[in-house]
């Protein structure tokens, strides 16, 4: 069962780079915590990231809410990556023809295929979103997470969807990252990452329909590899100590389920 095989024996399970970055990125900093910096100014983004570097792995974006977006920003945001060796996943849900996503990624004022390690898709539109994602190589090494799965009450995600989902993703071993998904019987190849979102600690739901679960439910019931947390952190009073708390809580509950 994948969700009991160690971060470090699955580096050499995945066929996809960033995958295999990311697992070692999880072993090495002893974190499964990917922050959510849902804010609309640059300088805050890398105010928090400074703070919260030490305690992710994953830094997940979406670029468009930015109201002060520049080059510059993405320079200081690698840099960082760099310095505190994380990733980057742009949380673009592409979700158009395959011609449309390859301009989406690659051009426009974002350029994201230039700095994102991986981005986010959706398959409803078939498996050209895929191709189109996997021709355009500006950088050397890319991923991409697969949504198969939200947290959001009433979507209309169905089984049927979601096993497809993972049946085209089947097809691009080298490409894809993982899913995004909720439940560990989504997809068995240990290669693949599972980021799961709608995690916070004292919250059951927001205004807009996002469900929220615990680390313990997500990680240990549910097979989250990666936990994605955004307001949990980003609007508490202190960022700081509370992605410490987040790092520690979901790291104890993936030692737990590897020792278990
Ligand atoms: N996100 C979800 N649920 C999903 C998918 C993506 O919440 O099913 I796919 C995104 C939306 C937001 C972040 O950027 O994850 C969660 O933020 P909060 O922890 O603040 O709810």
């Amino acid at each position: 069962n994948r969700v009991n095989i160690p971060f470090e024996k699955r580096i050499e399970l995945s066929t996809n780079s960033i995958a295999k970055q990311l697992f070692n990125i999880m072993a090495t900093k002893k974190t499964n915590l990917c922050l959510s910096v849902d804010l609309t100014s640059s300088t805050k983004i890398i105010d928090l990231l400074e703070k919260v570097g030490e305690h992710i792995c994953l830094v997940k974006t979406h670029i468009d809410i930015i109201e002060d977006f520049s080059d510059n920003f993405i320079m200081q945001l690698k840099q960082l990556g760099t310095k505190f060796n994380f990733l980057i996943l742009e949380d673009r849900k592409f979700a158009d023809i395959g011609n449309t996503v390859s301009l989406q990624y690659s051009k426009g004022i974002y350029k994201i295929s230039e700095w994102a390690d991986c981005v986010t898709a959706h398959s409803l539109s078939g498996e050209g979103i895929l191709k189109a994602l996997n021709t355009c190589t500006n950088t050397g090494s890319k991923g991409v997470f697969f949504l198969a799965e939200m947290s959001s009450e009433g979507n209309l995600i169905t089984h049927e969807y979601t096993e497809a989902t993972v049946r085209m993703a089947a097809k691009y071993p080298d490409l894809i990252t993982g899913f995004v998904c909720q439940k560990k019987e989504t997809f068995s190849n240990p290669g693949l990452i599972q980021l799961t979102p709608g995690v916070q600690l004292d919250s059951l739901k927001d205004d807009f329909g996002q469900v929220y679960n615990t680390p313990e439910k997500v990680v240990l019931e549910n097979g989250a590899d990666v936990v994605v947390v955004g307001r949990g952190i980003v609007a508490s009073k202190n960022p700081e100590a509370q992605a410490a708390i987040y790092k520690d809580t979901l790291w104890k509950c993936y030692m737990k389920r590897v020792s278990g």
